[in-house]
């Protein structure tokens, strides 16, 4: 075994129940622990305690000067740091840099899919897969359509789009779906994107030594580059991905570790980019493949997903989901994995040591995450098929390696509805359009639902594991009480596959719910939580929240919706909470970011963005608590949609203007 991977000899064997509410994770912690492998919970608590100024966001080391540890308590011991800045400017400039490399990621995501369809030709490797959804976004870019082949439209698409990354003067184009009113509240507070890369390049600039030193600049700034992301770089990476990939539809498949299987050659796709694993699937069908797979031994090819890139494959393909980011390790630990292939984000570099402890290929594609001691294998957009096979050939030929008795599967695995992108809920909703809304194909009925309290809100539950918190218990607990008191739910990446592990993204889970959500779910024929894709597509989420605050005449900050990120831990989730705010939706977080040794930052984002947005941030960590102030929160905004029902019910006729069955 790997001297890197070992557990320390001292160390003892975590309670399992402890770490995650899934079965399957607390089997397969058990049994990696007790062979003496390391895993993020071992590792964790190998920490410690950890460190508390760097908690609170009062350590900088962003100068040769440093690093400079001041005193997270006003008035008691060191205030300031070398060059004088105070907890305010340090926990301000910290959250910035957080948004910035947030923002940064996703955004290099949509770049790269941006030059994927700028490289796509009539008889290569990638195609146009959804026509309608190309054509809508060459209008709004501005781009005249008529008479011209599509490929040349997808061309000077993503030479728009790429132009907003870099767009030397001007703001970068915002999507259809965004309220007047919120354009004007962005505009008066100086909030609006001007282009993607230059942004995050500006609030770097902002954060260097001896700029910005005052915390309500420095938040400000964060929200402008943040909109960058969910307006910009995820945007373009979830639409330009439906327009090469296909967008997704509803449909079912399993989901958790159950889903590898002892029999097949298992390869697992971790990360977030879906050119690269768009080709494995591909490549997976080749019949050579397929045929060399049973030649080998086994009985064909299993391919699951993790984490996004699982996200991805299976809203598209149906490719079933072996688990979300905490599950990444226990899927090499099953010991019948042949290869894990990574492209982008959320990879722990302890993947590497730990597959050498089986015989599994971790293999790396991507220049952005390079990994010591993995296999790496470049991914060529131009010779994506060819790239792919290679790699799953790799796989296949592994297979001779596995050694049988080092292996274990735990036998969980949970039927999912998923693939609910906007244009699938639509769908749904097209089953309850009646003479009142006369409007099928949009979000009318919705809204209607909204206003009329059978639906009392709407919630986006999205993001990460972290081992400071029993794993999914969080997101399923909150789940469970919106779900009760007929908030509607919406997930995305590892927070959507903690609401598949736990069964809530069935039928079987209306189960749970209130009476108006329950009527809701039966008459449009969709789970009471919907899956809405990756960390990406949360700009699904922004697009619809637009698109029925625009249907009722309102701004987004009027409606009774709220997001959640429970469990977060990336950098990406401080930008998507800061996007979400600044798009005027409060957003709660389960675990406590590191801003609260300044009192300054810790108002600001709590309490004085409302003034400016309309939105503000909520420090939560027990789910219980933080469901009863959500659905306080939700009342509160209620105001606007209550409203609009009081006038509704004074047209004659009142009684058709309610969707079938309500
Ligand atoms: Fe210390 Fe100021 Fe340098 Fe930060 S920027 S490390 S507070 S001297
Ligand atoms: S993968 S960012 S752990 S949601 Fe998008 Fe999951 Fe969070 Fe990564």
């Amino acid at each position: 075994m790997d001297e890197k991977t070992k557990v320390p000899e001292e160390k003892k064997v975590l309670d399992e129940t402890t770490i995650s509410l899934d079965l399957a994770t607390q089997e397969m912690y058990k049994k990696a622990a007790e062979n003496g492998l390391d895993t993020m919970w071992d590792r964790k608590a190998a920490l410690k305690t950890q460190c508390g100024f760097g908690e609170q966001g009062v350590c900088c080391r962003i100068c040769q000067m440093g690093p400079c540890r001041v005193s997270p308590i006003p008035g008691k011991g060191v205030q300031k740091g070398v060059c004088g800045a105070t907890a305010d400017v340090i926990a301000s400039r910290h959250y910035a840099r957080m948004v910035a490399a947030g923002t940064s990621a996703h955004s290099d995501h949509g770049r790269h899919i941006a030059h994927v369809l700028h490289s796509i030709r009539p008889d290569g490797d990638y195609k146009i897969k959804d026509e309608k959804k190309l054509l809508n976004l060459a209008a709004a870019w501005g781009i005249e359509t008529e008479g011209k082949d599509i490929y040349a439209i997808a061309h000077e698409l993503s030479e728009a789009a790429l132009y907003d990354f870099g767009r030397p003067f001007g703001n970068m184009t915002l999507p259809t779906s965004l309220p007047e009113q919120r354009k004007a509240v962005w505009q008066k507070n100086k909030l609006q994107p001007e282009a993607i890369d230059k942004e995050v390049v500006s609030i770097l600039h902002a954060t260097h030594m001896g700029c910005t030193a005052d915390a309500e600049s420095m938040i400000n700034l964060s929200m402008r580059t943040s909109l960058s992301d969910g307006y910009g770089g995820s945007y373009i990476g979830t639409q330009f991905s439906d327009i090469l990939f296909g967008t997704p539809m509803p449909r079912e498949l399993e989901m958790n570790l159950g889903v590898i299987d002892k029999g097949m050659v298992n390869i697992v796709l971790h990360g977030h980019d879906p050119s690269l694993s768009e080709m494995i699937v591909l490549a997976s069908e080749d019949p050579e493949l397929k045929a060399l797979a049973k030649e080998v031994g086994s009985e064909g090819i299993n391919l699951v997903g993790v984490c996004c890139t699982g996200n991805e494959v299976a809203m598209r393909h149906g490719i079933k989901t072996a688990g979300s980011f905490n599950q990444q390790e226990l899927c090499i630990a099953t010991g019948a994995v042949e290869a894990m292939i990574v492209d982008v984000q959320c990879i722990f570099p302890a993947l590497a040591p730990l597959a050498k402890c089986f015989h599994t290929k971790f293999i790396t594609t991507s220049s952005t995450a390079r990994i010591t001691d993995a296999m790496h294998i470049e991914f060529d957009k131009d010779n994506a098929l060819e790239c792919a096979k290679g790699i799953v050939r790799v796989a296949i030929e592994n297979y001779k390696n596995r050694a049988q008795d080092k292996v274990s599967i735990p036998d969980y695995k949970q039927v999912s509805r998923i693939g609910y992108s906007n244009e699938g809920i639509i769908n749904q909703l097209n089953l309850v359009v009646n003479s009142y809304t006369h409007k099928p194909g949009t979000f009318e009925p919705l809204a209607q639902c909204l206003v009329s309290g059978v639906l009392r809100g709407a919630a986006g539950v999205v993001g990460c594991n972290n081992p400071k918190i029993k794993g999914d218990s969080s997101h399923v607990t909150l789940i469970k009480e919106l779900l009760a008191n007929d908030v509607i739910v919406v997930v995305t990446g590892c927070a959507a596959q903690a609401a598949s592990k736990a069964g809530l993204l069935s039928d079987d889970a209306i189960k749970y719910c209130g009476e108006g959500l329950r009527k809701v779910c039966e008459l449009a024929d969709i789970p009471p939580v919907l899956h809405m894709g990756s960390c990406v597509d949360n700009s699904r989420i922004l697009n619809l929240v637009g698109e029925v605050a625009k249907i009722l005449g309102l701004d987004m900050s009027e409606l009774p919706v709220v997001g959640a990120a429970m469990e977060w831990m990336s950098e990406k989730a401080v930008a998507i909470g800061t996007y979400v705010v600044t798009s005027g939706i409060d957003t709660f977080l389960g675990v406590i970011p590191s801003v609260t040794g300044s009192p300054e930052v810790t108002d600001i984002l709590t309490n004085r963005l409302e003034n400016s947005v309309g939105a503000k941030f909520f420090f939560e960590t027990n789910p219980e608590i933080a469901a009863e102030k959500i659905l306080a929160r939700i009342e509160e905004k209620r105001t606007h949609v209550d409203a609009l029902n009081n006038q509704r019910m004074n047209v004659p006729g009142y009684d058709d203007l309610t969707p079938a069955g309500f």
